[in-house]
């Protein structure tokens, strides 16, 4: 059986999985009101990677016996700038999300979890992964500008991304 203090803990990270899904489909909107159908894209098919984060979290938690405690999602912004901009607010998020992954698998250490840790280590493997590729994104998007040819031939490049 998970503590109530794991529980709350894997609550509270569903709902940020949850936020992080309305905060890219936001993004796409925004991107594809600027006629970047594929850096649309690719946020959309971010948006249901995080849906699918929060399931496997809520799987996992009934599968300890916790109970879901769904709450409201916050609200996304609506306009992020320029898409450099739009990729540097997400790697930010990401990095932020990395934060909290982490501090949930120090809870789980802490408590000695040994069931959340092991799941958890996809989270941060996921993590890993997660800021690369955004990384490597936002140079991309330094180095073309967003002005000129480079930035269309990124985004026909991002619009190739794989459904998850
Ligand atoms: Fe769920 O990894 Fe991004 O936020």
């Amino acid at each position: 059986m998970i503590s109530k203090s794991m529980q709350d803990a894997l609550n509270a990270q569903i709902n940020l999985e949850q936020y992080s899904a309305q905060l890219y489909l936001a993004m796409s909107a925004h991107c594809a009101g600027k006629s970047f159908k594929g850096f649309a894209h690719w946020l959309t098919v971010q948006a249901s990677e995080e849906t699918a984060h929060a399931a496997k979290l809520i799987a996992f938690l009934l599968d300890r016996g916790g109970r879901l405690e769904l709450k409201p999602v916050a609200a996304p912004p609506m306009d992020f700038g320029g898409v450099i901009q739009v990729f540097e607010q997400t790697l930010a998020h990401e990095k932020s999300i990395t934060g909290r992954i982490s501090a949930l698998f120090e809870q789980a250490r802490q408590e000695k979890d040994y069931a959340s840790e092991i799941a958890l280590q996809w989270y941060v493997t996921e993590q890993v992964e997660e800021e690369a590729h955004v990384g490597e994104t936002v140079d991309h998007l330094h180095a073309v500008g967003d002005q000129g040819g480079g930035i269309w031939y990124l985004d026909s490049r991002m619009g190739k991304r794989a459904r998850a």
